[in-house]
Parts: C-alpha cells; structure tokens; sequence
C-alpha cells in the first residue's frame, strides 16, 4: 500500500458491499485506470467534461484510499476504483467491472515515475530506474505482483459482467473501445455512444491531449513540483529506459508467470522487441 492511504480505510474497503448497479474500474497500478475513469465519467455524462473545480478523485474514488463508508455516500450508480487483486475484489454476481491491462514494460515506467513523484507515498525521490526495476520483477511495490494481479482477472475475462480491455487497443482504436464500454454498461449507456456528436465528444475530452491541460483534475495529492499525472500516454516508452538484460529478463519473467494462458497474444510485438 502507499504509505499516504491510511491503513483503515484499506481494511473497511475489503468490507465493502458491492451493488448490482456498482461500477467498477479495475487495474493494476499504471495500466490507465484514470484514462478508464475518464472516459466511464465521459459516458454517463453524455460527453461533457468534468468541471474545473470538480476532481476525479471525488467522482469515481479510489476504493482502498477512501474506504468503504466514503464509496457508500455516493450516488448511484457509484463508479469505483481499484488496484485490487480479484480475489480481494468487492463481488457481486450483477455489478460491472472493467478491467484494464498494459504490457508490463510500459507499466513500470510509468510506476517508477511515479513512486519517484510521490514522497508522501513512498521513499523512493532518488530512486533509479534499475533500482525500481529490480522491486518491480520482485513484485515488491505498492498493490504487489504485476502477474498476481493481471493473470486472474484476465482468465475471467469471458463472464458476462466482466470487460476486459488492454491500454494499447484503447490507444489504437479508441472509438471501437469507447462503443465496447458504452455497450457494456447497459442500454442507458449503449444508447450514449450511438449518438455520433457524443460519441465524438467522449473520444475528444478523454484523449491524452485534453486530459494532459489539466492535471489537477486527475489527482488531487500531487505536488506541484511532481512529475506529471499524465505523463507521456505512449505505448513504447520502456524502450528508453530498459537495457537489453532487463528486456530479457521481464520477457522471461512473462514467459513463466504466462504459462497455461495466451496472455502473450495480448502483446507480441513488445514480446518480440524485448528479445530482440
Ligand atoms: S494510477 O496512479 O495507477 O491510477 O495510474 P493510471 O491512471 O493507471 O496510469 C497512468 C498512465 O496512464 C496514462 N494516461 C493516458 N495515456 C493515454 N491517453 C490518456 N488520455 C491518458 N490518461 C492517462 C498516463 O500518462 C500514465 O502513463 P505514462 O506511461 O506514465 O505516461
């Protein structure tokens, strides 16, 4: 857990009832869960955008920041976020979770970034890139494996109330993606992403340019000295900071914590470029 959550409300969220009509915004650490959070908010908002004064943060909180009693105050249908593994996950056979992967190449340049941004949360401000890199492989950074996390929510990925998307398809064919969540979440929503101006207007005010105006937006403990909230939006920055040994070693990594899946059809081209 980062330091800055507090340890009780970490415990009353894995208390926490979940509805039939709860959303859920599912990933692990870095894979876009914002970008998600967005374009859900975007949806149920025919389009428009949040408020300057408004926050991420207060609209779809973070489960296991805020605690159980905080979610419960929300109006319905309560959108929620979480890291959280899916065994630990909230369950109801009717609520709606979405699910967002990222190659973890990608995923742990965004997480070192991050861990070096946030001195409430971690001890890590001169911290290096293979210094994190060694804690990533471990699975020793906040919200634990990258594999732990990504496997089983992936192997569930074919139940009715589950959607399970990758960062890389939603950076790739953002309208198609945009249309599979809209369908997803209900006729309501459906009914929001055939209307083409909306449409539109989602695929706009959710694009890396708009949201990159306006960090404030998207959290509310960053400094202002901080590295970015969003930060580069690239599939392919790992490639600036991986050495080919680290290439190998997480594609191998992969490899194993894969077995029994064809979770590497998710990402071949990164597979291939980290053993090249
Ligand atoms: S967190 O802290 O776990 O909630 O972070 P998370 O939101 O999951 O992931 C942050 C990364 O998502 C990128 N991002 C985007 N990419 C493309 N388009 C849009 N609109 C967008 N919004 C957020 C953000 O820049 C982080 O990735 P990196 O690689 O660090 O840029």
């Amino acid at each position: 857990m980062p330091m800055g959550f507090p340890l009780e409300a970490f415990r009353s969220a894995l208390q926490y009832t979940a509805r039939p009509s709860d959303i859920f915004i599912c990933a692990y650490p870095k894979c876009g869960t914002t970008w998600l959070q967005y374009i859900v908010y975007l949806i149920l908002h025919e389009g428009k955008v949040l408020p300057a004064s408004g926050s991420m943060t207060k609209e779809i909180p973070h489960l296991e920041e805020v605690g159980k009693a905080a979610v419960e105050d929300l109006g319905s249908p309560r959108c929620i976020k979480s890291h959280l593994p899916l065994h630990m996950m909230p369950h109801h056979s009717e609520a709606s979770y979405l699910y967002i992967a990222r190659n973890p190449f990608d995923c742990a340049v965004s997480f070192y970034h991050h861990t070096r941004g946030f001195a409430q949360h971690y001890d890590f401000v001169n911290g290096s890139f293979d210094e994190f890199f060694e804690c990533f492989l471990l699975g020793e950074v906040d919200f634990g494996d990258y594999f732990a996390n990504l496997v089983p929510w992936y192997k569930s990925r074919g139940q009715d109330n589950i959607l399970f998307l990758t960062y890389e398809q939603m950076k790739a064919q953002p309208l198609e993606t945009i249309c599979s969540i809209g369908s997803f979440l209900g006729a309501g929503a459906a009914a929001v992403v055939r209307d083409r101006k909306v449409l539109k207007d989602v695929i706009r005010n959710s694009s890396y340019d708009s949201m990159s105006r306006d960090q404030q937006r998207w959290s509310s403990q960053r400094p202002d000295n901080m590295p970015a909230f969003v930060r580069k939006g690239q599939v392919g920055d790992w490639l600036n900071y991986f050495s080919p040994d680290q290439a190998l070693r997480l594609a191998d990594k992969f490899d194993e914590r894969a077995h029994g899946t064809d979770l590497k059809t998710l990402w071949p081209e990164v597979l291939r470029a980290a053993r090249d």
